[in-house]
């Protein structure tokens, strides 16, 4: 038997922390009630808001500096299930795990479903892998693999692509995101159309392989492992293959994918336009793909990127039915620290996006008064709904405060019983 946070654990929490939301929560709802919102209708978007935890962070991540490895991590897919479910269970926002192949290959996909299920826990977007070469691989992705020049590589890739689609149906996954190393370091060392073209020759195979109920995610990201090109390097070229492969194809946001500066949530305006949104790998950054938590750094644009979905949402806007997950690297947190508070944080972002007063925002630019339209944003983003988010969590079956909770808990020495260090040999992932 492994330890797991029982419910009467966390009922004991909740009771302590009765007192502050019962007050905060009586407060904002007499501070909404005068803006004409119904608090309930808040909590119940919040309770129904959902994100995936990427199997690959829930280990200790690093850098090509060094990997820190921390106490009792997971050193198999069920033990990395068994840290999703704990962290479902106490924010509840978090029901589905997007897995990494080869890194979670199941050897019994159907044993998995099953482990996965006893936890509630399903499985959102698989992920392959042809970025790294594993042992006894044929041929090496050195340089490139759907645009690799050598037509054996690039099928060895679009083999490996349609394993996961494959092990995604036994699962119960309906979406597979394709991300690609695949670039140069030096001006001339690739033929940018050629790569092009390989790329949707190979996807255009891995597309064809798809169920007629899954959807392929594209996810571009401006450079890095390449330090010169990147063939799928930004939105326009993801966009433009999306609308060459077909109706099951879409363009994933990968927030950290981006040169400093660049205009996400507009991106995510103009791919929600052209009903092309994939979803999202959720994290933040302060200079490259940083992987680090989301809503750490910019929690505005967070806000600003929910306020773009938001505004769809309620205009119903045809095809859009995003994919919402996180991709971080947790290097000198406890993972399951990190990505409980992160998907928080997009709980939050999601609610205060549904704060924003659209007739003032929508007249205030059909008025060009741009002040009065930042205002009316700002108002949402400055009220805090941590009672609403708490609420939500608790009715739910969480915990009020995940984080005292869990701490309060002692899973994470708990595991370290359990799952004795085997310093440096952790499950596998990034680094
Ligand atoms: C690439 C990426 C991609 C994953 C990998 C783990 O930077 O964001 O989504 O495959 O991280
Ligand atoms: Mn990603």
């Amino acid at each position: 038997m492994t330890f797991e946070i029982d419910d009467s654990f966390i009922d004991d929490q909740n009771r302590k922390a009765r007192a502050w939301v019962d007050e905060d929560y009586e407060a904002l709802a007499r501070k909404l009630r005068r803006q004409n919102v119904d608090i309930e209708d808040l909590v119940k978007k919040a309770a129904a808001f959902h994100v995936a935890i990427p199997s690959w962070g829930v280990g200790t991540g690093g850098t090509r500096f060094a990997r820190f490895a921390g106490e009792g991590e997971p050193r198999d897919i069920y033990e990395k299930l068994e840290d999703c479910g704990t962290i479902f269970k106490l924010v509840r926002s978090t029901p589905a795990v997007s897995l990494h192949i080869p890194w979670d290959k199941p050897d019994d996909a159907s044993k998995l479903r099953a482990f996965a299920g006893a936890r509630g826990l399903s499985f959102d977007a698989m992920n392959s892998n042809t970025f790294q070469d594993q042992p006894g691989q044929t041929h090496s992705y050195k340089f490139g693999s759907l645009t690799h020049p050598d037509r054996s590589v690039r099928e060895q890739a679009v083999a490996h692509n349609i394993e996961c689609i494959e092990i995604g149906k036994t699962l119960g996954s309906k979406a597979h995101t394709v991300w690609i190393a695949d670039g140069g370091n030096f001006p001339g060392q690739q033929h940018f159309q050629r790569a092009l073209e390989r790329y949707l020759e190979s996807m255009r195979e891995i597309y064809a392989a798809l169920p007629d109920d899954w959807r392929v995610f594209i996810e571009h990201k401006f450079y890095e492992p390449a330090f010169y090109s990147t063939v799928i390097n930004d939105w326009g070229t993801s966009y433009y293959c999306a609308r060459e492969l077909g109706p099951k194809a879409f363009c994933l946001v990968d927030l950290g994918h981006h040169a400093p500066n660049v205009n996400i949530e507009m991106i995510v305006a103009r791919l929600i336009q052209f009903g092309k949104l994939a979803g999202f790998h959720f994290n933040d950054s302060k200079y490259g793909d940083d992987d680090l938590d989301a809503g750490s750094i910019k929690p505005f644009q967070l806000f600003l990127i929910f306020n773009e979905l938001v505004d769809a949402e309620l205009n119903s806007v045809a095809n859009f039915n995003p994919a919402y997950m996180l991709d971080q690297s947790h290097n000198v947190t406890d993972p399951i620290e990190s990505l409980m508070m992160s998907a928080v944080e997009l709980v939050r972002s999601y609610v205060q996006a549904h704060l924003v007063d659209r007739d003032a925002l929508n007249e205030a630019q059909e008025q060009c008064d741009p002040l009065l339209a930042l205002a009316t944003l700002k108002q949402a983003f400055t009220t805090d709904v941590a009672p609403i988010l708490a609420v939500a969590r608790e009715r739910s079956g969480g915990a009020i405060d995940p984080l005292k909770t869990y701490r309060q808990s002692g899973y994470r020495r708990h595991k370290a019983k359990e799952r004795p260090g085997q310093k440096g040999v952790t499950a596998s992932g990034i680094v």
